[in-house]
């Protein structure tokens, strides 16, 4: 049987899709290793790791932001050794292009892996061909095969649960980690322009059913199997929308309170939430529940984003979150295409309205093959362009005021009266030496006490992963921008929406 080793990079970015991966491979006997980049000082140190590890196949996940990391990885363990390496994760699946031009990789996972992933270790194994593998793209001399997308798994039932045990029996502190993350189910019936998920439909087009879930039960059997063999304080569901379906809401939620005796937390979509789901949401222990606010521009929000729903509701839901107890976070994204510092400031006086528990606020970076980043360069209102991200135009140069409401926007929501003095707050260059400082209060505490954390452990895990918290994912995060009319700014985007949909976001 053949083995596949994943190099993951650190502990924040505990892959689902590699557990996942793992389980299904090693039903079907293949064997499975895995390992962090972060346990090797030296690149020497990883390349005697595979050697002992001695796998047919070397695996990597990645979202677009982690192309950094991997890509120097990637080519020196391709310039060492003979080994086969194949990408997959969102990143492959959203520019799987841009990755058969660019990096030193023997195969690319451009779709959902299991069914890809698992014919391929087959034929690894038997010395087949792999060349007409659904979902796969393979290398052949200079040339790629590239397959088409296979039909989806309705069914995800069929899939065991992820193999958490490849990440826990090595790491104990996420064995131990008082939080353990779920997801129930594939696919998001939204359209948000910023968003991956328009490109997904596009890309799975007449390929099946798109929105799936688990049934209520196995979602359930799932958590009370890990919580009966790993620590675990708090249950949160990374779904994309947890309170998609109420029908299969309520059974679960029934299921759950029978069953199970934690706290949990989830994102929701608001305009999916009522009076009486948050109350039953409450009674099956609900702590909080995180939204996508996005900007409290409305006007923008729907328009732009295409995230069609009126501030109206969101006061009205939050007034429900506060009469059952149930803490809530808000995201929200500034430097928007076209928003200028009053803008951004008209954004943050409605979450002061909201009073969320934290708000997680990001600057915006224009995906491309992304709906948004498509509409903002026909626009012209963008004027950088990095590898994967567009930068949105600073006409009035206030981005680095901006930038400020990362630390800022906390404080004003804690402080209201502290808004009026907004401006002046954020220009100040003595507040400014206390920007870092007061970014990782507010983004890093105020996920500690949402999600329960004991402060010693998540000391510890800051620790253990520090490097990613401030150096790797912001470093990973910041693109070296070029001009807009250099020539990568030409380059086309993987997944062109048509003129109807661009149209319909404006
Ligand atoms: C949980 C989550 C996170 C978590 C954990 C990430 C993780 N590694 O699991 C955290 C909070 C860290 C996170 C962060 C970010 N995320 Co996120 N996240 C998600 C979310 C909601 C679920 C991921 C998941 O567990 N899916 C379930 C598993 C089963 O699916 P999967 O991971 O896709 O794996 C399947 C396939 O991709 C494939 N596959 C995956 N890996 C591999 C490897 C190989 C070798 C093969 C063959 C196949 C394969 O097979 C798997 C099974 O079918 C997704 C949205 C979604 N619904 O998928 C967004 C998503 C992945 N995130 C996204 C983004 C943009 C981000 C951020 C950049 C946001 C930001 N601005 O900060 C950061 C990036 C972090 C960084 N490192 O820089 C985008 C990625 C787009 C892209 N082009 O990469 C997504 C798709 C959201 C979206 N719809 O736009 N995220
Ligand atoms: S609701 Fe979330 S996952 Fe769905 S399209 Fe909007 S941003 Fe993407």
């Amino acid at each position: 049987m053949s083995k596949i080793l994943f190099i993951s990079d650190n502990m924040l970015d505990e892959g689902l899709g590699i557990m996942s991966l793992s389980s299904y491979l090693k039903t079907s006997g293949h064997g499975v290793d895995f390992t962090l980049l972060t346990d090797f000082n030296k690149i020497d140190d990883l390349f005697r790791y595979i050697d002992k590890s001695d796998p047919d196949l070397i695996g990597f996940s990645l979202m677009t932001p982690q192309v950094d990391a991997f890509r120097p990885i990637t080519n020196l363990i391709k310039r060492n050794s003979s080994r086969k390496i194949i990408w997959g994760g969102p990143h492959c699946m959203f520019m799987a292009e841009d990755v058969a031009k660019k990096e030193a990789v023997d195969f690319i996972c451009v779709g959902e892996g299991e069914e890809a992933l698992l014919q391929l270790m087959d034929r690894l194994d038997d010395g087949g061909d792999y060349s007409g593998i659904s979902n796969l793209w393979s290398k052949k001399g200079n040339t790629w095969i590239t397959n088409p997308i296979g039909p989806l798994e309705e069914d995800l039932d069929k899939y065991p649960p992820p193999d958490r045990d490849l990440y826990y029996s090595k790491y104990p502190l996420l064995r131990d980690f008082a939080v353990k993350r779920f997801i129930t189910q594939r696919g998001c019936p939204y359209d948000c322009a910023y968003c991956f998920e328009p490109s997904y439909k596009i890309m799975y087009k007449g390929k099946g059913k798109l929105m799936r879930r688990n049934s209520p039960a196995r979602a359930v059997q799932e958590i009370r199997d890990v919580i009966a063999k790993y620590p675990t304080r708090l249950v949160h569901f990374s779904d994309d929308v947890f309170n998609l379906n109420k029908e299969w809401n309520r059974e679960f939620l029934r299921l759950y309170k029978e069953n199970i005796d934690l706290p949990w937390t989830c994102n929701v979509v608001v305009q999916g939430m009522d009076d009486e789901l948050t109350r039953q949401y409450k009674e099956a222990g609900c702590r909080g529940v995180t939204f996508g606010l996005e900007t409290g521009v409305e006007q923008t929000r729907m328009k732009l984003l295409r995230k069609l729903t009126p501030n109206r509701i969101y006061s009205e839901v939050v007034k429900s979150f506060r009469k059952h107890d149930i803490l809530y976070m808000s995201n929200v994204m500034f430097m928007l295409p076209d928003e200028t510092l009053d803008h951004a400031l008209e954004s943050m006086k409605f979450q002061i309205e909201l009073q969320p528990f934290g708000s997680r606020p990001s600057m915006l970076k224009l995906y491309k093959g992304t709906e948004l980043a498509r509409y903002a360069v026909l626009n012209d209102l963008c004027e950088g362009v990095g590898e994967f991200t567009y930068k949105a135009k600073d006409e009035k140069q206030e981005h680095p005021v901006i930038e400020n409401l990362e630390w800022a926007g906390q404080l004003f929501i804690k402080f209201p009266f502290l808004f009026k003095y907004a401006k002046k707050i954020m220009a100040s260059r003595l507040l400014k030496f206390f920007n870092e400082p007061l970014t990782l209060y507010y983004t890093y505490w105020h996920n500690v006490v949402f999600f329960k954390i004991p402060p010693i452990q998540a000391l510890r895990y800051f620790l253990a992963s520090r490097e990613a918290f401030t150096k790797g994912m912001g470093k990973q995060q910041v693109d070296n921008f070029k001009p807009i009319d250099s020539k990568e700014g030409q380059l086309p985007v993987t997944f062109q929406p048509s003129a109807e949909n661009i149209k319909a976001a404006v």
